[in-house]
């Protein structure tokens, strides 16, 4: 419930963006039969940004000290993921790989926990499903060898971060979407089965009753799970699974499964992972741009940071709202630094090391 604030600061956040949202969908004509949005006022709130960032940075700073000192590089394995979800799913893997799990067995590991919980609302069974009322999965692996595997806008599969990593090992591809995905699962012997749990219906049919068109980026509680390893040999690794945006247009894809915009490993620098609105993550290859300012000589934090810093800036000079919208990175390097930081408030994620589990509030750059 909280990141309906996180997300809605405005109570009628519709009545703010909509035309901009559908355009940003390529939906432009529909947004004009929907009426224009309040752009002029979406420009102002533009200008605010600059006031919040001293908090930030000072927040940033005292975030990053505190990893420091809890980094891993000297403590073995460890483990980092998107939201407080991740408190049990870094814990898993981090126990995992001390018991001499590899990073990549241990990220799977991890994120299957959160696929498997049909409570868990945006992720895998018990997904929130799209407009249509059918529940579509995207998600992609990682290892620092560069091998990848992604699958989206799949259907019936709970664990699609395990079919992504078969896709990775067992075909010569490293995508495949929709009914191909499915297929690829029934073969390779994955069970099949409805992911929509009674709860998502009611809220889907509750959402048909007016069927804004227009898909809410997360009235979740929770939010995609973006995971990360490093393990005791220092490999990394990483993985990204979601059932997207809530009542999205059926097949629609976000950022989550697409290598460089959901997750990005470079085993000789780090590993950084996105959650939020997956348009804007895809638009600005968010994941790709966190690991490259770390391969420049950014600590996680500060990489995490110039991000969100640079796709803000690119909102502001498309003239595109970011009130109603939310981005966040989380990054981790070989040394076992790990940083995080988001567009908005609200983000939080889970560090799992060999001093223990906790859920770190990230910075963000606008209150
Ligand atoms: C997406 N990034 O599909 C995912 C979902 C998410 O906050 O993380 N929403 O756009």
């Amino acid at each position: 419930m909280w990141l309906r604030t996180f997300y809605f600061p405005n109570p009628n956040p519709f009545a703010v963006n909509r035309s901009d949202f559908l355009k940003t969908l390529g939906l432009g004509a529909l947004g004009s039969l929907i009426g224009p949005g309040a752009e002029g006022a979406v420009g102002a709130r533009n200008q605010q940004p600059v006031a919040s960032n001293g908090a930030a940075g000072a927040r940033n700073q005292q975030l990053e000290a505190s990893n420091g000192a809890a980094g891993a590089g000297a403590l073995g394995a460890m483990s980092i993921g998107t939201w407080p979800f991740a408190e049990h799913t870094t814990r898993a893997a981090l126990e995992a790989m001390r018991k001499g799990s590899s990073a990549l067995d241990a990220v799977e590991l991890g994120v299957k926990i959160c696929e498997a919980d049909p409570r868990e609302r945006s992720v895998g069974l018990g997904g929130r499903p799209d407009r249509d009322g059918r529940v579509t999965l995207d998600a992609c692996i990682m290892d620092h060898l560069g091998n990848i595997g992604a699958v989206a806008a799949c259907e019936q599969v709970v664990h699609v971060s395990s079919l992504a990593r078969a896709v990775m090992e067992r075909t010569p591809h490293v995508m495949l979407v929709g009914d191909g995905a499915t297929q690829f699962a029934r073969e390779q012997g994955f069970p099949l089965q409805n992911l929509l749990v009674p709860e998502s219906e009611a809220e889907w049919k509750k959402w048909l009753e007016k069927a804004e068109y227009k898909p809410i980026p997360n009235i979740e509680n929770h939010d995609t799970i973006g995971q990360l390893t490093l393990d005791a040999e220092g490999r990394l690794a990483g993985c990204c699974t979601t059932s997207g945006m809530a009542f999205k247009m059926h097949g629609r894809v976000g950022d989550s499964p697409i290598i460089g915009a959901g997750l990005y490993v470079d085993g000789e620098v780090g590993a950084a992972t996105a959650t939020g609105h997956g348009e804007e993550v895809v638009r600005t290859v968010g994941s790709f741009r966190v690991v490259a300012a770390m391969k420049a000589g950014k600590s996680p934090q500060q990489a995490c940071e110039a991000a969100v810093r640079e796709i803000h800036q690119l909102f502001v000079r498309r003239g595109k709202p970011w009130v109603d919208t939310q981005i966040g990175f989380i990054a981790m390097d070989l040394k076992g630094q790990v940083g995080g930081f988001a567009l908005r408030p609200g983000f939080s994620y889970a560090v799992a090391t060999a001093k223990g589990v906790e859920v770190l509030p990230a910075p963000f750059l606008l209150a």
